[in-house]
């Protein structure tokens, strides 16, 4: 297997790495690191090779791992969420999890010494955490209404299932991907309003008709950091369902060997279209698939609007009703994961979907059952109709648990979004990501308002800061946006944000009396 092209000894560390002994040799040797301990796990297995199997040790908390999961199409069942919430339960005040901006679940708190155990449960379940962090296809992502939407064009959870499957050989590792330059992301649309953001992803596939065939046109390349953030571009390249796995497959090799490997912030998939050209890119692709590729179709299905899914819809089986519940700023405590899997249970088919919006979706409940369920004392912490800027609110880890962030994140955005929303009253939702570093893992470059941490300096003090973006559009013509102010020291931000919501948001200071209320309701 060709993997790079570079000369070794050039090479930066994780490459080197990488080459010594592949991230997923580390799965033999789990039950040696729980006997050790994690002060005397190797550090490079530690800190590095374990990210293979999805966990993370955090030195903000010293000794605790994060666990990445993969949620294909964002679905669990109950018994998942209920295995869940028991593992993290186990670990009291210093467990919790989190949704994540790929429609995914991280737990915290866990300790080397219970993850064979850990393992082994997520096992029994059908779970798995495989190859979901480093250099790894992360959380593929589709339609989190897929199969209940009525305007729905391609169901996508089988497909990503099958993508799922064949890049972690069905949760059981996959050597073949797991040496990639880079990070990869994947997302499968099959509704009409982009509900997965396909341009932010390197490969995304999007509905469009060849003739009366109902497929994908493919897109490529887009991706968000810290130095450079592009949308996605037509590979001018159509498929049906069917050959979206081989695809991605066939995309992943000629990444996997062509890929630039010399500098980790050059070497995303864009990268290497950039240096052949989308045609080259194309043809290498067709030549390892075997099989020429049909042009693109002349345009693709997404026509609508973005939608948050917050609320109750009907479905498109007569008389059953989806209900989305706004979960702030996506985490969870063990109870609460308790409560999705008994109200799953209880009222709906046994699944919670989960959105790239860090909310929660509960199918299947019938028409008779919608009144009981509206009166569940958990839907007022996780609303069916929330206060408007809570509802849009998407936000990262930040400090909390994260190294690489320069503000905190979560809590301050649930704060300043509550009184924000006190103030003013707000004629259209408003989506403000937060993003506590560069990294842009917040999505910030797709939000109406995205704030990204950053250092400031104030009366001679170095404090926590945001650079501001707007004009990040979802849905249909999706566009990112764009800085317009840089450095607005945290303890400024509420009246900047004001400012910013009356000025170009249409929002209205609660002092204007007549403005109607309900809005805010
Ligand atoms: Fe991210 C690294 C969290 C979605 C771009 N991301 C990290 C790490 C692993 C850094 C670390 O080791 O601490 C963060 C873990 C913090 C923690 O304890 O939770 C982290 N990223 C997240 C999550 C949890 C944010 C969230 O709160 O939802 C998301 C997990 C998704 C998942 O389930 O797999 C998450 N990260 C994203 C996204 C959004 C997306 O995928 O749509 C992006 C931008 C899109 C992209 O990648 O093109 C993103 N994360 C990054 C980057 C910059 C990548 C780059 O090419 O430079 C890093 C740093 C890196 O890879 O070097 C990073
Ligand atoms: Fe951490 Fe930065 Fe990603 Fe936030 S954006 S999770 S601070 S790496």
């Amino acid at each position: 297997m060709r993997q790079g092209t570079e000369n070794n000894s050039k090479l930066p560390k994780f490459e080197r790495w990488k080459l010594e002994k592949d991230g997923l040799a580390v799965k033999e040797e789990l039950n040696e690191f729980a006997r050790l301990g994690w002060e005397d796990i190797d550090p490079v297995d530690r800190d590095f090779r374990l990210k293979w199997l999805g966990l993370f040790l955090r030195p903000v908390t010293p000794g605790k791992f994060m666990l990445r999961l993969r949620v294909p199409n964002g679905i669990l069942t109950s018994e998942q969420m209920r295995m869940l919430a028991k593992i993290v339960q186990r670990y009291g005040e210093d467990g919790s999890a989190d949704i994540t901006t790929r429609q995914n679940i991280q737990l915290r708190g866990l300790l080397i010494e219970d993850v064979p155990d850990i393992f082994s449960r997520l096992h029994k379940v059908g779970l798995t955490s495989i190859q979901s962090g480093m250099d790894n296809v992360r959380n593929i992502t589709g339609s989190p209404i897929a199969g209940i939407d009525a305007t729905e064009l391609i169901d996508t959870r089988e497909i990503v299932r099958e993508v799922q499957d064949l890049i972690t050989d069905r949760g059981h590792g996959n050597p073949s991907f797991s040496n990639l330059p880079r990070k990869f992301n994947i997302a499968i649309a099959g509704g009409r309003d982009n509900s997965v953001h396909a341009e932010i992803n390197d490969i995304a596939f999007v509905p469009a008709y060849k003739g009366d065939i109902l497929g994908f046109n493919v897109l490529v390349g887009g991706y968000l950091s810290s130095t450079r953030c592009v949308s996605a571009i037509p590979m001018n390249a159509w498929v049906e369902a069917k050959d979206v796995a081989p695809l991605c497959g066939a995309i992943l090799i000629v990444y996997r060997d062509n890929g630039p490997r010399a500098n980790r912030k050059k070497s995303r998939l864009m990268w290497l279209i950039d240096a052949w050209g989308i045609e080259k890119f194309r043809t290498e692709v067709e030549k390892e698939l075997g099989s020429k590729l049909e042009t693109a179709a002349p345009k693709d299905e997404i026509d609508l609007e973005k939608s948050d899914r917050i609320g109750i819809y009907a479905q498109k089986q007569p008389g059953y009703n989806y209900a989305g519940l706004n979960i702030p700023v996506g985490r969870l405590g063990a109870e609460d994961m308790f409560e999705l899997a008994r109200l799953a249970e209880v009222y709906g088919n046994e699944e919670i979907r989960l959105t790239v919006e860090q909310n929660a979706i509960i199918p299947y409940i019938s028409d008779l059952g919608l009144e009981l369920f509206l009166q569940e004392p958990i839907l007022e912490k996780f609303s069916v109709n929330p206060k408007p800027l809570v509802r849009e609110l998407v936000s990262c880890t930040g400090a909390q648990f994260c190294n690489f962030a320069l503000v905190e994140t979560k809590n301050r955005a649930l704060a300043l979004a509550k009184e924000l929303t006190e103030e003013l009253f707000l004629p259209k939702p408003v989506r403000i990501h937060w993003t506590g570093c560069p990294n842009s893992c917040g999505q910030p470059q797709v939000a109406d308002i995205g704030l990204i941490g950053t250092k400031a300096r104030k009366n001679g003090k170095t404090i926590e800061a945001v650079d501001i973006y707007t004009g990040g559009k979802v849905g249909k013509d999706a566009c990112l946006g764009n800085c317009v102010m840089k450095g607005v020291p945290c303890e400024d931000l509420k009246a900047v944000l004001r400012n910013l919501l009356i000025e170009k948001f249409d929002a209205q200071p609660q002092e204007i009396t007549n403005y109607p209320q309900k809005l805010n309701a």
